[in-house]
This record gives structure tokens, sequence and C-alpha cells, in this order.
């Protein structure tokens, strides 16, 4: 199973044989003040600075979620998403609750780029699946519908395969819907983690599917959450995960050097490579 994502001259190919895909996710307002600000008085530098970042630090792909309280995400995410993708090679991902906005972004938007997302709730299924199809671009489906996130990993199995059957009547393959099991933090129920962890088991298993994380939200309300983040995220790819949402200057090394360790890194290059590009510079 292969995810194709591009920009106007560079490709990103999700999957299971390749190395694990970055999705940068600092380019979202939620809990970012600064951001928020930059956004909203059309202080674009900030966005620009955060983009370069990230690819600097191995971002494959970058998230682009500009959803403020009281924006027009209709007007801004395609504005923000033109420039993003005018300043660096990267595909993107386009991160919003609001299809108008989505669809808005894709008719400005060179390549190919990951809409995200669609859920099993019907009005999500009916609105975005067709923007999906007429762009022909792929989609992150997440594991709830209208009751919430299921506490067990059957029911969110159950919810993938009701976004997958009403994909493919649509004619959208397999192949370009990511399906996202959705994370809830270890801090509020211990067995969070475990529940994602078989979810991601069975994707594979009865699925084949590409399968995407937001990892950062598992640590949520606990300290050090970086040492859980990394932890979640190496068992995450073991077992199946094949792209991420997270922090690329945080989170880089961890996935190089799982990548490593799965056989997915030939005579460690990318890792050696990684660490190399991340040195301080010696005195010149
Ligand atoms: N799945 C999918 N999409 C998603 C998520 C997911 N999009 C949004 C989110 N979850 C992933 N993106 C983020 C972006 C930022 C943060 C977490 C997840 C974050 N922000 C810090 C905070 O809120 O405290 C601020 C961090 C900083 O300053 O660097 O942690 O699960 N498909």
């Amino acid at each position: 199973m292969e995810t194709i994502l591009k920009s106007d001259n560079k490709e990103a190919t999700v999957s299971f044989d390749a190395p694990f895909t970055i999705i940068g996710e600092k380019i979202n307002p939620t809990g970012r003040k600064k951001l928020a600000a930059a956004l909203k008085t059309g202080d674009y530098d900030y966005v620009r600075n955060l983009a370069t970042k990230q690819v600097e630090a191995g971002a494959d792909i970058l998230d682009v979620n500009v959803g403020v309280p009281g924006i027009d995400e209709v007007a801004v995410l395609p504005e923000v998403a033109k420039l993003v993708s005018e300043l660096v090679e990267v595909p993107l991902c386009l991160d919003s609750a609001n299809h108008k906005a989505i669809a808005a972004a894709l008719a400005v938007l060179p390549g190919r780029p990951l809409v995200n997302s669609v859920n099993g709730e019907e009005k999500s299924l009916e609105a975005v699946l067709p923007v999906v199809k007429e762009y022909g671009v792929a989609v992150i489906g997440l594991t709830m519908d209208d009751e919430g996130i299921p506490n067990d990993a059957e029911t969110r199995i159950a919810i993938a395969d009701k976004i997958l059957e009403r994909a493919g009547k649509l004619g959208i393959p397999a192949d370009d819907v990511i399906i996202d099991p959705l994370v809830l933090t270890v801090g509020a129920d211990s067995n969070a983690g475990a529940v994602t962890l078989q979810t991601i088991r069975l994707l594979k298993e009865q699925f084949g599917v590409n399968i995407n994380l937001g990892a950062s939200n598992v640590s949520f309300g606990l300290p050090d959450r970086h040492t859980i983040n990394q932890a979640f995220l190496s068992l995450a790819m073991g077992i199946g995960a094949t792209c991420a949402i997270t922090d690329p200057i945080k989170l880089t090394s961890t996935i190089r050097a799982t990548d490593l360790l799965m056989g997915r890194d030939n005579f460690g290059a990318r890792y050696i490579n990684y660490w190399r590009a991340t040195q301080p510079m010696e005195d010149a």
C-alpha cells in the first residue's frame, strides 16, 4: 500500500516498506498564542520561519492548520498554504474541520496535497470525500464518529472499515486513505496507549492501509512528555504506523533510529546523515 503526495516538484511516499514519513505539526495555532496572533494580523514571516525550520529538521510533509477562533478559514487556509508551498518544496497536509476551506486550498495548490481529515460521521463523509475525489488527492480518516472516540480497538476498526468502504464507493482507492487511530492521553487513562497500539496492529492485519498518528497527545498532563512521546512513537512504528503529525525538531532523531532498527535504512545512512547535519558547527 502506497500513498503518494506531491508538491509541484517533490514527492513523498507513505508506505510500511519505506522510511517513516514525518508530517511537521508546528503550523497549528492550537495552544500557540504567538502563531494565533501572527495569523490574525497576517504576519506571515512567523509562519515562513516555522515552515523552513521544520523542513530543515527532517519534515517530509508540512501540516497547515489556521484554526483560530474568529478567523475566516476559507480565505486564510488557501493563502497560508500557497505561501508555504512557494517557500518549501515538500507536499502539504491541509488540516481543517471546514471542508470548504479544504476545497478552497486544493483549488490553488499545485501537486497532490493530503487532506486532514474525514471521520466516520455521516456529515463528514458526505462533505469531505467528494472533494477528495474531485481533486484526486489522498485523505486521513479519523476513527471517530458522532459518538466520539471509541474506548476499544474493535469499534475504531469498524469506523475505519466504514470510511474505507465509503471512499471505495466513490472511487477513492485504499492507497489514498491513511487511517488515524487517534491517541488519547495515558495521563487520564493508563490503557489509552495500549488501545491505540492494538488498533494499529488490527488495521495493518485487516486492511494493510497506511496509518497516521498525532503522537504528542499521548503524554498530555504528565511530566517529561518527551520521553513518553519518543517511546510511544517507536512502539507505534514497530507495530505498523507509517506516518505521524509531530514535531520534527524533537522527534526526527528517534524516528531515524527506529527506521534503522527496523531495517529501513541501508548502512544507517539516513541516521548518520541526520546526526551529522544536526551537530553544532565547528569553529570556522
Ligand atoms: N490527527 C490528525 N491531525 C491532527 C491531530 C491528530 N492535527 C492536529 C493535532 N492532532 C496534531 N498537531 C499538533 C500541533 C501542535 C501540538 C500538538 C499537536 C502541540 N502544541 C503545543 C501545545 O498545545 O501546548 C505547543 C507546542 C509548541 O509551542 O511547540 O503540542 O491527532 N490527523
